[in-house]
């Protein structure tokens, strides 16, 4: 009987082990590098978050999800320049390519977070990340306070609520 256990016992834990090879995906190959979530005042209604994706994998990569405890909603998204205008927009979709890395910051794409609970500088905030193949990663993203004078950063008061259409509601 004991053995009858046992030997159940071994074939899931093999069954797992091959589901967990077989269930081994994209994600496994990104690493997340220097991320960090802009600080915002309570009640901003959005902020983001930046990092470098970078894919130690043979395949390309795509990013297609994020979420968070720490907002209600978090979108993939991308600054355009329209007409002289720098505008957010949401993309499906961020690749990185096989060995290469994508960077996320401010003026270019990033993680916008949508409703985020109050933050304080320096908590740490899980956010996952899902690829198009399923699997998915999560990371700790300390939040920081903006530098005043960042060359990439639209100049005005830090507290400014970034300019996005979708957020006004
Ligand atoms: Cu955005």
């Amino acid at each position: 009987m004991k053995l009858r256990v046992l030997t159940t016992t071994l074939a899931l834990l093999s069954a797992g082990l091959a589901h967990g090879v077989l269930a081994a995906g994209i994600a496994d190959n990104i690493a997340a590098v220097g991320p960090f979530i802009r600080l915002v005042p309570p009640g901003a209604s959005a902020t983001a978050a930046y990092l470098v994706l970078k894919n130690n994998g043979d395949r390309d990569a795509r990013l297609v999800r994020a979420s968070t405890p720490a907002a209600r909603v978090a979108e993939l998204h991308e600054h355009v320049d329209e007409h002289g205008v720098m505008k957010m927009r949401k993309v499906d979709a961020i690749e990185i390519k096989a060995h290469g890395n994508t960077v996320l910051q401010p003026g270019g794409l990033h993680l916008m977070l949508i409703d985020p609970a109050p933050m304080q500088e320096g908590d740490k905030v899980a956010i996952t990340l899902g690829f198009d193949d399923g699997s998915s990663k999560q990371i700790d993203v300390p939040v920081l306070r903006p530098a005043p004078a960042s060359m990439s950063m639209p100049a005005g008061p830090a507290a400014a609520p970034m300019d996005h259409p979708a957020h006004q509601h």
